[in-house]
């Protein structure tokens, strides 16, 4: 199991929904999720889009990076991102911030995400949930911030949450409730 840091963003639609199922979904896919920041609320870059909600989840992956990436794209597929300009509006955004402490430079992966150390929308939430020193980077989250500044990154009352178990859709799970209340027995009626 590798520990992996990924950063969600939306600009599109219900944003915070977004971010919720992103967790629903990436949870369905394998990752273990562990840590969930807050949510904030950014300013936008480029500047000609609606403001994103960003956050950042930590967790557990069975697998290669690759896989992982692959696993990101599908469920920003399922929940509506479609080919557009880059860095343009969309109502989900998957990046894999870190891979363990993994160095990957291909053509289809570069992580650490090079980015990192410019952007306050992943520092922001990345230091709620990575307050030692950052993987490969070394440096804390918010001694990159301080060079940065806050970029108008501003916290909401949002709460996402984390799924408890990985596996089971909620429908099952919910039946699963109700056969252990009912003393264990075994129809699922
Ligand atoms: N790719 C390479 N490395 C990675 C990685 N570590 N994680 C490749 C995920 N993907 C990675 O990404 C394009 C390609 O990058 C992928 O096909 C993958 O093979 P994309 O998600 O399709 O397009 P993108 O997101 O527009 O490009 P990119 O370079 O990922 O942009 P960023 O850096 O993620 O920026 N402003 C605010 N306030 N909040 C935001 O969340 N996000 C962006 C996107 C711009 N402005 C924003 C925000
Ligand atoms: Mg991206």
């Amino acid at each position: 199991m590798t520990r992996v840091v990924v950063a969600l963003g939306s600009n599109l639609g219900d944003r915070a929904a977004n971010l919720q199922a992103a967790i629903e979904l990436i949870t369905a896919a394998g990752v273990l999720v562990d840590g969930v920041s807050s949510v904030w609320e950014t300013e936008p870059i480029p500047a000609d889009q609606p403001a994103y909600l960003n956050a950042v989840v930590t967790g557990k992956w069975d697998g290669d990076a690759h896989r992982l990436l692959a696993a990101l794209k599908q469920v920003e597929q399922a929940l509506g991102r479609r080919p557009e300009r880059r860095w343009g509006p969309r109502p989900i955004d998957l990046d894999i911030l870190f891979f363990g402490d993994e160095q990957l430079d291909t053509p289809e992966l570069t992580v650490p995400h090079p980015r990192i150390a410019e952007r306050a929308f992943v520092l922001v939430p990345l230091s709620e949930v990575v307050p030692g020193p950052l993987p490969v980077l070394g440096a804390r989250a918010v001694e990159l911030l301080d060079r940065i500044g806050l970029q108008g990154a501003k916290r909401t009352g949002v709460a996402l949450r984390r799924p408890l178990t990985p596996g089971p859709a909620p429908a099952e799970r919910e039946r699963g409730a109700k056969r252990i209340a009912r003393g264990g027995e075994v129809s699922g009626r």
